[in-house]
C-alpha cells in the first residue's frame, strides 16, 4: 500500500466555491446528486483536475451543463475542465444499507447517517476530499422519513423532503446527514451575546428517558467555552443524534454532532458513574471542536493533533473544572501510561505529528490525542496562565476560517509570548517517551537536583534531541512540611542540574508535581520515602504516585521473589484510607493497584521477561491481604460512604460511591460475597447494581446474578454490552477464553455493532492474564474473530489489532504463538490495509 508524507504537501488544485446536495435516501440505492463551483487554485502548480471518490456508481457528469466522461482512476476520477471557474454536476448511486464499514452514508437500525471523517465522503460523492478545501455547503434530503438532518441551519421542509444550508465553510470531513423516525429531546441556550440558540438531542423511540443528562452537559460546556475562552456558538441551533453503530466515540460534524449511543444516552438505572462522568467530557469534546477544529480546521491529516490534543486538553480542563482537577488528573496519567505510554514503547511508536501514513484511519491514536494533550498542558505550564490565554485569543482571531498546521500554532505562541520554541517543537516530532533520571546531592543547606534525559530509538527514529521539559518539584522537609512550594524547573539540556538554597536539612524531593510532562521518572528511592510522601506530599498527584510506586515495588518482589505483601504498603494504604480529610474519591484512587499491564512493562524495564500469570496470582494476593489487613476497617469505610441521597451522578456523590465500591470489592474477599450480594439486590442504580455484581464475580458467587441482570436487562443494548464485558474480564484467566469464545455463540453478540464487539473480543484483549494464555487460545480467538469482521469493517479491525502491540514483551513461546497469528491475518486474501498496515508495523 501507498504511504503518504507530509513533506509532500501540495496545496489543492481547485477551490471549491460552494456545495449543493441533494440526496434521494433508499437503503441500498440512494441517489446523491452534487453541484459544485470549483475556480482554479492560482497558488497551485497543476492544473490537474482529481476528485477522490470510492464505493460510487456513476451515473452522470456534468461541467457547465454539458455532459463529461470522466476517467474513472483508482480512488476517484479525473477530468479535462476549463481553465476558469467551473460548475461540476455528478449524480451517483450509493448503498447505505450495506455499508458495514461505517464510513460514508451507513444504516444503523433504520437511520441513515454519516461519519466522514477522515476520508469518508468519498464514498457519498466525487470530491476533493482534503481537510484544506473548505466550502459553504447547501443540502436537499428527500425522504419519507420524519427527521431529516443536516449542518448548520434549517431552510425549509415539507412533504418528503428538508433542505439546510451551513455558513460556515468547512472541509467535507465535517459533513453529516441523518434521516430517521427519531425522537427530540429539545431545549434551548442564550449566548452571551443573547443570541438564542435550539438544542435539540435526537434518539430512537425508547431512548428519550436518557437525554437530559447530556443535554445539561451540553449546556455546562457553552457555557464553559464562552467563560473560559471567550468562545460563543454561532448557528441557530446544534443538534446531537444517538447512533447504535459507530466506530468510534462520537464526531463532531457542524451543528450536526453525532454520537455513538454509549457516548451520550444516560440515565441512573442504566449508566454508572463512570459513564456519566465520560459522556459529559464527550459532549464537552465535540461541543469544543466547533472552535478547534471547525472554526480553525487542519490543513491535512498529518496535522490531526492540532486540533485533537488541543480539544482534548481543553475538555480535560472543563472536566477539571466541573468536578475534582486531582482526581482528573490522575484519572488521565493511569489512561496516558496505560494506552500512550504503552504505544510510545511499542511498534506502533509515532511523533504526535506523523510524518506518514498509509491509513489515516490507524492515527488516531493516544499518542495523537492523549500526548497531543499534553503538549498543550506543558505548553501552559512553560509560559504561563495569563500567557496561555492570551496566545489563544491571538489564535482564534489570526486562523479563524483557516486550515491551520502545528508551525502556525507554534509562531502564534511564539509572537505572543516572545518565546523560541523550536525546541518545543521536537515533542511533536520525535516519538517516544523520555526517562528521566534523577541524582540529588545535599551539602551546607544547598540541595542539588541533577537531571539526565534520553529518550530510546523508536521504529524509524534512531536518534533523539533533548526537549525542553517542565518539571514541577517542591521539596518537604524531615517533619514532613513543604519547605520549597510547587517551582517549575525548566530542562533544556541534555543534563541539567538545578539548585535549592538555604535549607537547614536534607529535604525530600516531591519530583514532576501534576505530571508536568509525559515522562518517565527513573529516581532511586526507598520504600520508607515513597511512604512518607504518600503521607505528607501536599501535591495530591505525587501523594497518589508514591502509593503507586510502594504498591509497584512490593508487587515486583512478589512475583520475581515469591516475597510476601509489604506490610509497610498495607500499613500506608490503610493510613490513607482512614484519613477521612481526604477526598473520597482520591481514597478510591489510592486504594488501585497497577494493572496487570504496568507490571508487565515495570517487568521488562527491569530486565525480566513478564510472566502474566504470576502478575493476576501476585495481585489477587496482594488484594487478599488488603482485604485482611484492613478487615476492621473496611465495613465502617462501606458504611460511612454509603449514599442516602438521591442518585445524582456528581463528583461528590460518585467519589463515595467509588471509595465504598472500593471497600466492597475487597471486603467480598472475605466475607463469601455476602455484603455484595446485599449491594446487587438493593440496587436502584447502575453503579451500585454493577459493582455488586463484580464483587460477586469477584467471590466466585456471581452466576445467579449474571443471569438475573441479562434477564432485568436483555432489552437494553448498552446495559448488555456491559454484560458481555464484565464475565470476560472478571473470569478466571484459565477460562477467559472459553467464556468470551462462549459469547460470541450467544444471540446477541454482532459483529456487526462495534461496541458489542469491543465489549466481547476486546474485553478477552484488555485482561493480560487470560489473553497471554500460555496454549496460545487468546490470541487464536481474537485473530479469528478478526479475521471474520475485516471485510465488514476494517476500521475497527485494524483499532483492535493493538491488542498485539506488546509481544515482544514475552517469552519466546508466546512471541511464536502470536508471531503464528499475526501471520495468519497477514494471509487473508484482501486484507484491508488499515489491517494491513497495522500488523506490517506490529509485526515489525
Ligand atoms: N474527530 C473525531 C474523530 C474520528 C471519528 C469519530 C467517529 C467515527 C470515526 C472517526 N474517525 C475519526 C472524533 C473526535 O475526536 O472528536
Ligand atoms: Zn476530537
Amino acid at each position: 500500500p501507498q504511504k503518504i508524507y507530509l513533506s509532500d504537501y501540495q496545496v489543492p488544485n481547485y477551490l471549491v466555491e460552494d456545495v449543493h446536495l441533494t440526496f434521494r435516501l433508499a437503503p441500498e440505492a440512494t441517489r446523491v446528486l452534487s453541484r459544485i463551483t470549483f475556480r482554479p487554485n492560482p497558488d497551485a502548480s497543476s492544473k490537474d483536475f482529481f476528485l477522490h471518490g470510492e464505493d460510487l456508481q456513476l451515473i452522470s457528469a456534468k461541467i457547465d451543463g454539458a455532459e463529461v466522461t470522466p476517467d474513472l482512476v483508482v480512488g476517484g476520477l479525473t477530468c479535462a475542465v476549463p481553465d476558469a471557474p467551473f460548475v461540476w454536476e455528478a449524480e451517483v448511486e450509493i448503498s447505505p444499507a450495506t455499508n458495514t464499514a461505517l464510513e460514508g452514508l451507513y444504516m444503523s437500525n433504520g437511520m441513515y447517517c454519516t461519519q466522514c471523517e477522515a476520508e469518508g465522503f468519498r464514498k457519498i460523492t466525487y470530491y476533493p476530499d482534503r481537510p484544506d478545501v473548505m466550502s459553504v455547503f447547501t443540502v436537499r434530503i428527500e425522504s419519507d422519513l420524519p427527521v431529516l438532518l443536516s449542518n448548520g441551519n434549517p431552510v425549509t421542509s415539507g412533504e418528503g423532503f428538508a433542505e439546510w444550508h451551513d455558513p460556515w465553510p468547512k472541509p467535507a470531513y465535517l459533513f453529516a446527514l441523518v434521516g430517521g423516525e427519531l425522537i427530540n429531546h429539545p431545549d434551548t441556550f442564550t449566548t452571551k451575546s443573547g443570541k438564542e440558540v435550539e438544542l435539540n438531542i435526537y434518539v430512537r423511540p425508547g431512548d428519550e428517558g436518557k437525554c437530559a443528562f447530556g443535554m445539561e452537559a451540553l449546556k455546562k460546556s457553552m457555557v464553559w467555552d464562552e467563560e473560559v475562552y471567550g468562545r460563543e456558538y454561532d448557528l441557530d441551533i446544534f443538534n446531537i443524534v444517538a447512533v447504535d453503530d459507530f466506530n468510534m466515540g462520537a464526531m463532531e460534524n457542524k451543528g450536526l454532532n453525532i454520537f455513538n449511543s454509549s457516548c451520550v444516552l444516560a440515565s441512573a438505572e442504566t449508566s454508572t458513574d463512570m459513564n456519566f462522568e465520560r459522556i459529559e467530557a464527550i459532549i464537552a469534546h465535540e461541543y469544543f471542536h466547533n472552535w478547534t477544529g471547525n472554526r480553525i480546521t487542519c490543513r491535512d491529516w498529518f496535522q490531526l493533533c492540532l486540533k485533537e490534543g488541543l480539544t482534548v486538553y481543553r475538555d480535560a480542563q472543563f472536566t477539571a473544572d466541573m468536578r475534582s482537577e486531582p482526581v482528573k488528573r490522575i484519572e488521565d496519567v493511569i489512561a496516558l501510561r496505560a494506552r500512550q505510554f504503552r504505544e510510545d514503547n511499542g511498534p506502533l511508536a509515532h511523533p504526535v505529528r506523523p510524518d506518514s501514513f498509509v491509513e489515516i484511519n490507524n492515527f488516531y491514536t493516544a499518542t495523537v490525542y492523549e500526548k497531543g494533550a499534553e503538549l498543550i498542558g506543558m505548553l501552559k505550564t512553560l509560559v504561563g496562565d495569563a500567557a496561555y490565554y492570551k496566545a489563544l485569543d491571538l489564535y482564534f482571531d489570526r486562523h479563524d476560517g483557516d486550515a491551520a498546521t502545528i508551525e502556525d500554532w507554534l509562531t502564534v505562541f511564539e509572537e505572543s509570548t516572545g518565546r523560541d520554541l523550536s525546541q518545543f517543537k521536537r515533542w511533536y516530532e520525535q516519538a517516544g517517551t523520555p526517562r528521566l533520571a534523577v541524582e540529588e546531592a545535599y551539602e551546607d543547606g544547598t540541595f542539588t537536583l541533577t537531571f539526565k534525559q534520553s529518550t530510546p530509538p523508536t521504529p524509524g527514529q534512531d536518534q533523539k534531541d533533548p526537549r525542553v521539559i517542565p518539571i514541577a518539584v517542591g521539596l518537604l522537609n524531615p517533619n514532613g512540611d513543604e519547605v520549597v512550594p510547587t517551582t517549575v524547573l525548566e530542562m533544556t539540556e541534555a543534563t541539567q542540574s538545578f539548585r535549592f538554597e538555604g535549607l537547614t536539612a536534607r529535604p525530600t524531593p516531591s519530583i514532576l508535581r501534576s505530571f508536568s510532562a509525559p515522562v518517565i521518572l527513573e529516581r532511586a528511592s526507598s520504600n520508607a520515602e515513597r511512604a512518607f510522601l504518600l503521607a505528607h506530599d501536599t501535591d495530591p498527584f505525587n501523594k497518589w504516585e508514591a502509593g503507586r510506586a510502594l504498591a509497584r515495588a512490593g508487587l515486583v518482589e512478589m512475583i520475581l521473589n515469591g516475597a510476601a505483601p509489604d506490610g509497610a504498603y498495607l500499613d500506608a494504604v490503610l493510613q490513607v484510607l482512614r484519613d477521612d480529610s481526604l477526598d473520597p474519591a482520591f481514597r478510591a484512587l489510592a486504594l488501585g493497584l497497577p494493572s496487570q499491564d504496568d507490571l508487565a512493562q515495570t517487568l521488562v524495564d527491569q530486565g525480566h521477561t513478564p510472566d502474566p500469570q504470576a502478575i493476576y496470582e501476585a495481585l489477587e494476593t496482594l488484594k487478599m491481604a488488603m482485604a485482611t489487613h484492613m478487615q476492621d476497617v473496611l465495613p465502617r469505610i462501606y458504611a460511612q460512604y454509603q449514599v442516602t441521597e438521591a442518585y445524582q451522578p456528581d463528583a461528590a456523590q460518585s467519589g463515595a460511591r467509588s471509595l465504598a465500591n472500593a471497600a466492597l470489592s475487597l471486603i467480598s474477599r472475605v466475607d463469601g460475597g455476602t455484603a455484595a450480594q446485599a449491594q446487587y439486590d438493593s440496587a436502584d442504580n447502575m453503579t451500585q447494581q454493577l459493582a455488586g455484581l463484580a464483587a460477586l464475580l469477584t467471590a466466585g458467587k456471581g452466576a445467579q446474578a449474571v443471569a438475573t441482570f441479562y434477564e432485568q436487562w436483555k432489552e437494553d443494548r448498552l446495559v448488555i454490552d456491559k454484560w458481555f464485558g464484565l464475565q470476560i474480564s472478571l473470569a478466571d484467566p484459565a477460562q477467559a477464553a472459553e467464556v468470551a469464545e462462549q459469547l460470541t455463540q450467544h444471540p446477541d453478540f454482532t459483529m456487526k455493532n462495534p461496541n458489542r464487539f469491543r465489549a466481547t473480543l476486546g474485553a478477552l484483549a484488555m485482561s493480560p492474564a487470560g489473553f497471554h494464555r500460555a496454549d496460545g487460545a487468546g490470541y487464536k480467538l481474537l485473530a479469528d474473530w478478526l479475521i471474520k469482521l475485516d471485510p465488514l469493517n476494517p476500521q475497527t479491525t485494524a483499532r483492535m489489532c493493538s491488542a498485539f502491540e506488546t509481544w515482544k514483551r514475552y517469552d519466546s513461546d508466546r512471541q511464536a504463538l502470536i508471531a503464528a497469528q499475526l501471520d495468519r491475518i497477514l494471509a487473508q486474501d484482501g486484507l484491508s490495509r488499515d489491517t494491513t498496515e497495522m500488523l506490517t508495523r506490529i509485526r515489525g
